[in-house]
């Protein structure tokens, strides 16, 4: 919901021509516009009397990348801005939540299944994919996951094209790839991929399927974006090597936050040793 009023203000405010910082030559008219209108979905306040201040929006964006903050437009924050990326904003108007409560799992076993396939790829390959992702969240964490055939899960993963049942219709080609919910109950946890986009699993054009598989079990189990450019959780497809990476530091940091670290057998036999009884 939240995504699409934002989208909605992005179109109506693209139209007119508001002050903005901007550096002399190299951004076009046209590159102005999209700049503006991207400003105005991933960065917009809650408050309408702040649409306008264009300044601020690109202060937050480039706090939030971990750019030098000037306020001002550069070919630096227009690189970033060109990178696909996600549908929803990075700083969310407050006031909003999908769910009430905790924004995480209380069982330490999350359940999940894949309802409805992609044909680009092999059924296998796909549920390869999901295990090897939902593995690399589980080994940092005290998490379990547990794959069911059929019937409730907590975290539903279905491939679909355009409208499919929540408010967030997918776009085609291009644009946002996937998305997920924070962890709560219904819909909550579900990760959802626009099968219009071409996915892949290698060294092959297209998108990288297991880094964004990752990415977004990450958000399914309550982990927001990370201004860390090495982190899964980076906001923009920019990777070199998408398809040889691992969680970065910041990643499991961000994870044993919510969830805890996982005791290997050692750490416990070393504890029981050493536990005066
Ligand atoms: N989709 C966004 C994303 O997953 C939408 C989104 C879902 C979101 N939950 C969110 C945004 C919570 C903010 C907060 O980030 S996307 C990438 C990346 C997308 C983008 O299609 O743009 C990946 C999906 F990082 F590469 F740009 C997966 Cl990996
Ligand atoms: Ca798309
Ligand atoms: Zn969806
Ligand atoms: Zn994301």
């Amino acid at each position: 919901m939240q995504f699409v009023v934002l989208f909605t203000v992005g179109f109506l405010t693209s139209g007119f021509s508001l002050p903005m910082p901007r550096e002399a030559g190299e951004i076009s008219e046209k590159q102005w516009k999209e700049a503006q209108n991207y400003l105005n979905n991933f960065y917009a306040s809650d408050t309408e009397k702040e649409l306008s201040n264009f300044e601020d929006k690109i202060k937050k964006m480039q706090r939030f990348f971990g750019l030098s903050i000037t306020g001002v437009m550069n070919p630096n924050i227009m690189e970033i801005m060109k990178q696909p990326r996600c549908g929803l904003p990075d700083i969310a108007p407050s006031g909003f939540t999908l769910f009430p409560g905790p924004r995480k799992w209380t069982s330490k076993i999350v359940t999940y299944r894949i309802a409805i396939y992609t044909n680009q790829l092999r059924h296998s390959r796909v549920d390869s994919i999901v295990y090897r992702a939902f593995n690399m969240w589980s080994r940092e964490t005290t998490l379990y996951f547990k794959r069911v055939p059929r019937g409730p899960a907590d975290i539903i993963i279905r491939f679909a094209r355009r409208a499919h049942g929540d408010n967030y219709p997918f776009d085609g080609p291009g644009g946002t790839l996937a998305h997920a919910f924070t962890p709560g109950p219904d819909i909550g946890g579900d990760a959802h991929f626009d099968d219009d986009e071409k996915w892949t699993e290698g060294y092959k054009s297209g998108i990288n399927l297991p880094f964004v598989v990752t990415h977004e079990l990450g958000h399914s189990l309550g982990l927001s974006h990370s201004s860390n450019p090495n982190a899964v959780m980076y906001p923009t497809y920019n990777k070199n090597d998408p398809w040889d990476f691992q969680l970065s530091q910041d990643d499991i940091r961000r994870i044993q936050q919510l969830y805890g670290k996982k005791r290997n057998v050692w750490d416990i036999y070393y504890r029981e040793e050493n536990t005066p009884s």
